[in-house]
């Protein structure tokens, strides 16, 4: 089923969302339900990022638990990814797995790759899921690290890619790669990257231009907007101009 390629960032900050949600007993929940019930038909993916309900505690989290199950309630072929960037020793690491796939139930995250394999195994048992390495990403800092020379000449950044890659070829095809938008890398990327999974963050507020991504849309490509839309004055005619935006430029290869 192809339903376009827009995921929808759940990234609720209590200080930017409407007054009329500051009355419930869980604001996080109420305004996510608002923004799901305003966005599902335009949406193929929900990334809740796990920081803006940590931040409220055990509110937060019960907030991002029905989150996640009202998602799935209503269309379980919806893709739920949340983002965490875990990455720690493995025996921490299968207990974020378990958190993040089997208490949360979320069909996907997102993981750091700076301590390597051993903190990445521990996800791969869990073959029906989505894993997301964070191989460029949409921040201006990424320069920092992302971009040091590695002895044969490669960005450090085109390492992990290419490990994941490898990775993905032998392991199984839910392992991916996190890409900003914000990167005109990615033109050159595209061809070596057709087939992995990837979550492309960086539309929208971080300002990445729509289109870059031309030529990269496929079945498992998720293409996150959250602020643009959850905080526009109707996220639903947000959603809807993302959607049809991606569905143009797929249309156009
Ligand atoms: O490289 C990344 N850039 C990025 O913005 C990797 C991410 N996971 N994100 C996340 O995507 C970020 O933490 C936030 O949850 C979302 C972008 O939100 P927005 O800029 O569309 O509001």
């Amino acid at each position: 089923m192809n339903k376009g390629f827009l995921c929808i960032g759940l990234d609720p900050d209590i200080k930017r969302i409407p007054d009329r949600f500051l009355k419930d007993i869980n604001p996080l929940w109420e305004f996510n339900k608002y923004i799901i019930d305003e966005t599902i038909e335009y949406a193929k993916a929900y990334k809740p990022n796990i920081a803006f309900y940590e931040a409220y505690g055990s509110n937060g989290l019960e907030a991002l638990k029905k989150t996640i199950e009202y998602v799935k309630k209503i269309d379980k072929n919806i893709t739920v990814i949340l983002d965490a960037k875990r990455g720690d020793i493995g025996n921490t690491a299968s207990f974020y797995a378990v958190s993040i796939f089997e208490d949360f139930k979320a069909d996907g995250t997102t993981l750091s790759p700076y301590m390597g394999f051993d903190s990445i195994e521990p996800f791969l048992k869990y073959k029906d899921k989505y894993i997301f390495i964070l191989g460029l990403t949409s921040n201006p800092s990424n320069k920092d690290f992302q971009f040091i020379r590695t002895e044969d000449g490669k960005f450090l950044y085109e390492k992990v890619i290419d490990k994941v890659i490898e990775w993905n070829k032998k392991y199984y095809n839910g392992i991916g790669l996190v890409i900003g938008a914000t990167n005109k890398e990615i033109s050159e990327l595209k061809n070596k990257l057709k087939g992995i999974p990837l979550l492309i963050p960086g539309i929208g507020t971080q300002k990445g231009e729509i289109d870059i991504l031309k030529g990269i849309l496929s079945d498992n490509v998720f293409i996150n907007v959250a602020r643009d839309i959850i905080y526009s004055n109707s996220p639903k005619t947000k959603a809807k101009f993302y959607f049809d935006e991606l569905n143009r430029l797929n249309n156009l290869i």
